[in-house]
């Protein structure tokens, strides 16, 4: 470094240090040694906050000043996790202020560690927005994320007794650093009342909404900070306020219920983010949350537009709306109101306009998740939005008529508006310009099979773009280790190109490689293992093999399949004690929705079997099972970096693309999985001998689905390992207290009594194929050098599934942005 450098890295990080005291005496009135870590994490995300601020002003001046076109990815949940490490990551100048945090005596990591999770989402489709921001920004591209501050986020977690409970996550209560709250930019959305009709004085019908409650929308910014470019773009989340804090005409005129009513709606409508995952409940508040930060994100959009430019018939060259599934969709009945109703554009004007700025991602084909809303409902919350949408889908079954003449069952399987129910999806793809599945293997099954009408009416819309991640926040951040060996072997070009990870291949064979990455690994599952002991008491052993399934708990993602097999090696040990066994330690973690009673059943499921597996002194430590308390983004970065074994066994055709299976991957664990989702793309890059692939293929599922012939009794009565697994489930052997506990997983293996088809997801099916790649993957560990070479040649073959790789996609095939570059 030149002196000239040094002299702006010394200033730069004195400013810091400056800044952070600065902050210690003004918001806590205490010097920095009297801080306590969280007030420590205050004081330094104050001071990050200031360094990016300039930043933040200066890109979106030249946003301002190219009149550049905007990409709004519209999107009920974005699952940031922390932000304060990851900005410092990106930042240009992060080693100046790594450097003062140390020198003011401060450990990055406790301060860290102080940052609540933002947790404004469930699972895969909000991790996968925030990816895609954070790709955005370091790109360079023009974009809004646009979304909802709940309140509260998804609940924390707690295990009693091996029973989830659920706690409020309260992440806003000391406030957040990082947010700017933006005034000026409220707006006002409408809910109820009705439409009214009127003539303007040159003969023209118009229509506005009356009789309705009113709520002021309040955006707060959040930072996505660019990788070392200067980039600063903007996550917007609109909390709720009353308009006026009590509407005082109203209580004028005595209608005190009414005014309490305006005060209750704002409450609530931002309160809490619904925790359910992959099921449509139909509740009326989640309709208005959609309705409320859709109205308020496009109002603004059409807005600044219009500050600038004066053709609104032109707004699709300036900006496009990603809908992120089928929750945001209210975009396009609002677009096509603002446009007639405040722009006065003619229907045919106004659907051109809006066919030309909004595209449609679909993230799941599970039916149970499909948004469907009852008519009475939608038409009294949104009285318009439900007018246009009406006239929406009378036009589009005449088009369908046109083209399919005499056709009844297209229409019927087509329509917007059918059996009393208004059908998201479906006004999603009849008006978006593009449809897009997220990984090939699901984009496929959408055009074949779900959406195969549409396709057949309309194949120019379909799309796919396979899923990915950012290697910032999953490998630079999260393994740091890694990453550093990473950088060192190949430089440090694979952060904002992840293609280059490919130069890595060549040190797969080489001894000594090998050896530096398996003690990484070893140093990783070290530090998972601390992590379990302060966490869940439980001791494991880092050399023994870490077998980690970590996602949402469902039951096509087959947590039961992995649980039952755990029991089934513990029944082996048992009567072949002598046997040869590699030592393994089987992490879970998994969040249930709170209704999702066989979920729940399943978490006590695998604490009761870790208990007694775990107490078990004769089996001498071969087998530990660890469910891990609260799984999220923040332990998540631990997790995946400690893993040998990523599970990914959903029943083939369900998980749409997963892409916890690329940060096990980025991570160098080797994948056990079925030929499903994303599955398919990997073992394509890193060569099914680096894998290992078992089970039914998606076509042999869906097969079964539609023709039936598979009888999940017959396996029962012929398959005796299989028997006796299923029958410690109702004899109370897991469950000495109440022998009876486990009789739904039972039944909902079994049964078709109880339930409508037995073994609905194939786990009895796949479980013998399962046993015997869980054989391989024990034979292959054992050979370390083996396993050492696969594992490196997973990092090597992950450059695909960076999230810059699918930004670039939807760039260039869908959203048409341009580069923006900034100086500071
Ligand atoms: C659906 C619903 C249905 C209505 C109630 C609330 C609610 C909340 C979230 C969802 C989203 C379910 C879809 C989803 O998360 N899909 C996941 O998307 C990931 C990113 O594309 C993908 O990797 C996973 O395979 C897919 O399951």
């Amino acid at each position: 470094r030149t002196g000239l450098i040094n002299d702006v890295v010394e200033l730069t990080s004195e400013q810091f240090k400056f800044k952070v005291s600065e902050n210690a005496k003004n918001i806590f009135r205490k010097t920095i040694d009297e801080l306590d870590d969280r007030q420590k994490f205050q004081a330094v995300a104050y001071a990050v906050k200031d360094v990016i601020i300039d930043e933040w002003i200066a890109t979106h001046r030249v946003y301002d000043k190219k009149d550049v076109k905007t990409v709004y990815y519209l999107s009920m949940e974005f699952l940031m996790g922390r932000a304060l490490g990851n900005i410092i990551i990106n930042l240009s100048c992060r080693d100046e202020i790594k450097k003062a945090i140390k020198e003011l005596g401060l450990d990055i990591n406790v301060i860290e560690d102080q940052e609540p999770d933002a947790a404004l989402g469930n699972g895969g489709l909000g991790r996968l927005a925030a990816c895609f921001l954070d790709s955005l920004a370091t790109l360079g591209y023009p974009a809004y994320g646009c979304g909802i501050r709940y309140k509260y986020g998804f609940f924390q977690q707690k295990i009693e007794d091996g029973y989830q409970k659920e706690v409020p996550e309260d992440w806003l209560r000391y406030g957040n650093p990082l947010e700017v709250r933006r005034d000026e930019y409220a707006c006002e959305v409408k809910f109820g009342g009705y439409t009214r009709t009127f003539t303007d004085e040159n003969g023209r019908s118009h229509f506005t909404q009356d009789g309705y409650q009113s709520i002021r929308a309040i955006p707060y910014d959040l930072p996505i900070v660019g990788y070392s470019n200067n980039v600063v773009n903007t996550l917007r989340i609109w909390d709720a306020e009353p308009l006026v804090s009590f509407n005082l005409d109203e209580f004028d005129k005595g209608d005190y219920h009414a005014a309490v009513e305006q005060e209750n709606l704002a409450k609530t409508i931002t309160e809490v983010l619904y925790p359910n995952d992959n099921h449509m409940s139909g509740k009326e508040l989640r309709l208005k949350q959609q309705y409320f930060f859709i109205s308020a994100s496009v109002q603004t959009a059409v807005k600044k537009y219009m500050d600038k430019h004066k053709d609104i018939k032109k707004l699709h060259e300036k900006v496009v709306f990603q809908m992120n599934d089928t929750h945001p969709t209210l975009t396009v009945a609002e677009l096509m109101r603002i446009l007639m109703d405040v722009y006065m554009l003619e229907w045919d004007e106004a659907w051109e306009v809006t066919t030309k700025c909004v595209a449609y991602t679909n993230h799941t084909i599970m039916s149970e998740a499909l948004e469907k809303w009852p008519i009475e409902l939608f038409s009294r919350l949104l009285p318009r939005c439900y007018q246009i949408i009406e006239e929406i889908n009378r036009r589009f079954c005449i088009s369908i008529e046109e083209k399919y003449p005499g056709d009844r069952g297209k229409v019927e399987r087509m329509a917007i508006i059918y059996d009393g129910q208004v059908k998201m999806a479906h006004l999603a793809i009849a008006a978006g310009f593009s449809v897009n599945g997220v990984a090939r293997l699901h984009t496929e099954i959408l055009k074949n099979q779900e959406l195969k009408d549409f396709y057949e009416m309309m194949p120019e819309k379909f799309n796919n773009k396979t899923n990915g991640i950012t290697q910032r926040r999953f490998l630079l951040h999260a393994n740091p280790l890694l990453a550093e060996w990473v950088t060192g072997k190949i430089g440090d070009e694979w952060i904002t190109n992840l293609s280059h990870i490919k130069e890595l291949e060549v040190y797969a064979d080489d001894r000594k490689c090998q050896k530096e990455f398996m003690n990484i690994k070893y140093k990783n599952k070290k530090r998972l293992a601390e992590y379990i002991k302060k966490h869940n008491g439980i001791d494991v052993d880092p050399r023994s093999i870490f077998d980690v399934q970590v996602k949402r708990l469902h039951e096509y993602k087959r947590q039961l399949l992995n649980i039952l097999h755990v029991m089934y090696l513990y029944n082996e040990i048992k009567e072949h004690p002598e046997k040869e066994f590699y030592p393994r330690t089987f992490v879970f973690g998994a969040k249930a929705a709170a209704g999702y009673k066989i979920a729940k059943l399943t978490i006590k499921l695998i604490n009761s079997v870790a208990d007694v597996i775990n107490n078990d002194a004769s089996i001498e430590g071969k087998l530990k099972v660890v469910f891990i308390e609260d799984y999220k983004v923040s332990n998540a970065e631990i997790i995946f970096a400690a893993a040998d074994v990523s599970e990914q066994i959903s029943t083939a055709s369900k998980e749409a693309s997963g892409t916890g299976n690329m940060k096990f991957m980025l991570n160098g664990a080797l994948t056990l999985g079925t030929m499903d989702g994303a599955n398919v793309e990997i073992v394509e890059e890193v060569g099914e001998e680096n894998a290992f692939i078992f089970g039914l293929s998606s076509d042999e599922v869906i097969n079964y689905e539609q023709n039936g012939g598979y009888d999940p009794m017959k396996i029962f009565n012929e398959d005796m390992d299989v028997r006796k697994v299923l029958m410690q489930l109702i004899n109370g052997f897991y469950a000495p207290d109440d022998p009876e506990r486990f009789r739904d997983i039972y039944n909902s293996l079994l049964n078709t009594k109880s339930t409508d088809v037995a073994d609905r997801y194939f786990i009895l099916k796949d479980f013998r194929a399962y046993i015997e790649a869980q054989k391989a993957v024990e034979e292959a560990y054992k050979d370390e050098k083996r396993w050492a070479k696969s594992a490196i040649l997973n990092v090597a073959n992950a450059g695909k599934f960076s999230s810059d790789r699918t930004i670039e996609e939807y760039v260039k095939d869908i959203w048409k942005l341009k580069k923006v570059k900034v100086e500071v």
